[in-house]
């Protein structure tokens, strides 16, 4: 037979977690007729080689106090008994947990100054590095106001999406922020981790813009007239038609239909002959619309 020394070290390939671990338990199977000792040492590292960049060797109680990383060695020293018999290591065993990172999201809609006047459609971007599924709140902010409102405090795992409808939500004309916390307890529920994204401000707005006719409509044989119009958010367009001919747009008197106030400028001639109606149509930003007809007498 071999001789057999005093003592002897067993080093172990290096263990891959696959992604940063914490290590947990480390457990040492004896056979029955051990003697003697096993001293246990480990070291860690993230790269798949050891090298100055891994922790120095340290010894392993209960648990191997080397920092979280992916990698880990450990190395067995034997100890022969007084009784000259030797240490008998039948296996080994290391618990370790993967580090958990945040999830991260991000929103798709809406997009910045979005304006709604009926139910729309959330939607949004989860990313984990654990690939994690995740549990995601919705909550609501008006501008100016302090207090999130939530809509949501829970929606499932895997879902993206979330239909936000202004009736049945209670949520009044204005400009509002929407928050998304994501969280992924569901699957490490003793370390969670969550994210968060908030929008740029978008527009619920379901009113419709209001407009008040002038009394003279006509000048000699066209139309010619300014038409005062205001919305709580936006005017976009002004268009108006004879009959049921061509829509044909009015032209803001600044220039640009972009604001609460506008002026809608409209000439043209000659107005065909026989009973006339002008149509006009406003509209916002948001699609709400509102048609005005005026009887206007055609050359005769
Ligand atoms: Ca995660
Ligand atoms: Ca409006
Ligand atoms: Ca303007």
């Amino acid at each position: 037979s071999l001789p057999i020394g005093p003592r002897g070290t067993y080093l172990s390939p290096v263990l891959d977690a696959g992604g940063s671990a914490r290590w947990g338990a480390f457990e040492l199977g004896l056979a029955d007729d051990s003697a003697g000792s096993v001293v246990v040492d480990a070291r860690s590292g993230d790269s798949a080689a050891p090298d100055a960049e891994w922790s120095p060797w340290t010894a392993v109680g209960g648990e191997p106090s080397c920092p979280s990383a992916r990698y880990l060695q450990y190395r067995l020293t034997f100890v022969r008994g007084d009784d000259g018999n030797s240490p008998l290591v039948e296996s080994t065993r290391l618990s370790y947990i993967l580090a958990n990172n945040a999830p991260t999201v991000s929103l798709e809609t809406p997009t910045v100054a979005q304006a709604f006047r009926t139910k729309f459609d959330l939607k949004w971007k989860v990313s984990d590095p654990e690939s994690d599924q995740v549990l995601t709140s919705i909550s609501l902010k008006r501008e100016g106001e302090t207090e999130w409102r939530v809509l949501e405090p829970e929606i499932a795992l895997g879902t993206d999406t979330y239909s936000l409808d202004p009736v049945a939500h209670k949520v009044e004309d204005g400009a509002y922020r929407l928050r998304l916390i994501v969280d992924d307890i569901a699957f490490n529920p003793t370390q969670p981790l969550q994210g968060q994204v908030i929008s740029e401000p978008f527009w619920i707005d379901t009113t419709a813009p209001r407009a008040a006719l002038p009394e003279t409509l006509t000048e000699g044989d066209g139309l010619a007239f300014t038409l005062p119009v205001t919305d709580n958010h936006r005017v976009a367009s002004v268009e108006w038609r004879l009959n049921d001919g061509p829509w044909r747009a009015a032209a803001a008197a600044d220039g640009l239909f972009d604001s609460r106030l506008e002026q809608a400028a409209v000439n043209y001639r000659p107005i065909p002959a026989g009973e006339q109606t002008l149509h006009l149509r406003i509209k916002d930003v948001a699609g709400n619309e509102t048609v005005l007809s005026q009887q206007v007498a055609g050359t005769p």
